[in-house]
């Protein structure tokens, strides 16, 4: 095994991811505070955002000092190995600040250059700290849950797709964002906003949803989890960005990516 397998890149990713999550747990139930707020009034950042981001870096510039680190919370490190580990210290922060128990650690290994359309993601861990749910992926390893391997149903059922979506913190979006939403809800049996992007997407990979879409994501919220769609059998795509800097993200089950492609774009 070289040190650039994607089987132990994700051995790594899934423990980094958990020992992350235990300490973003512990922060939880000592109580959260916000440390700032970012692009928007609601886009805020915890102490606790801070501190597991600077735990994850820390171990990785210990076990892998050449490797590059984009991360949520911190500048990022090109490194000079050709690898790169895509950190979202908490994604799903609102959920987080508020006490709703989704929220997820996401950590990605990807290779290339650092730009989600052109990286090549080796292995990702989502670890779901309430809940104790881990899913993960190498490339070509397939898609896990814990133990479980992940395989996508091909299509939705015929009372219609269960969708998520989600909207981004900048209130001028968000009509374009309801648009859309309208758009789709003809092929939607219904229509869930959960809060995290990553969960989101691993619910595809898991059959707990037939499909998401989302404008706005950053390359830390999907680099993970965009791997686990596709490992589980999933369609995973980031479309380019729209006029106002946005891409759009869309994983489905086979079946009804191309239907919700066309509805969700412009
Ligand atoms: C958030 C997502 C959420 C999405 C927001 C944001 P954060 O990530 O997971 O579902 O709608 O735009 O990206 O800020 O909690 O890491």
């Amino acid at each position: 095994m070289t040190d650039t397998d994607p089987g132990y890149l994700e051995s790594i990713a899934t423990s980094l991811a958990r020992e992350a999550g235990q300490l973003a747990l512990v922060r939880r139930s000592e109580g959260v505070s916000i440390a700032a707020t970012k692009s928007a009034i609601a886009d805020i950042v915890t102490d606790a955002d801070r501190e597991v981001e600077t735990l994850i870096r820390a171990r990785l510039r210990e076990i892998r000092p050449a490797d590059g680190f984009l991360g949520e919370e911190s500048d990022a490190d090109p490194g000079t190995s050709g690898i790169t580990w895509v950190v979202d210290p908490i994604d799903g922060t609102v959920n987080y600040a508020y006490g709703i128990p989704s929220y997820a650690v996401s950590i990605a290994a990807v290779q290339g250059p650092l730009n989600p359309g052109e990286w090549t993601a080796l292995a990702g861990a989502v670890y779901v700290p309430p809940l104790d749910e881990m899913f993960h992926a190498a490339r070509g390893g397939g898609a896990w849950l814990g133990e479980r391997r992940l395989r996508v149903e091909t299509d939705a059922s015929a009372a219609g797709a269960l969708l998520a979506t989600g909207f981004g913190y900048d209130p001028t979006t968000h009509a374009g964002d309801l648009t859309r939403v309208a758009r789709v809800m003809p092929m939607a049996r219904d229509i869930r906003r959960m809060g995290a992007a990553s969960i989101d997407l691993c619910s595809v990979a898991a059959g707990r949803l037939d499909g998401y879409f989302e404008r706005g994501l950053k390359p830390w919220d999907h680099a993970a989890a965009g791997l686990i769609v596709t490992e589980s059998g999933g369609r995973f795509g980031v479309f380019p960005p729209d006029e106002t800097g946005r891409v759009l993200v869309i994983a489905a089950v086979p079946g009804i990516y191309e239907r919700l492609s066309g509805l969700a774009q412009p």
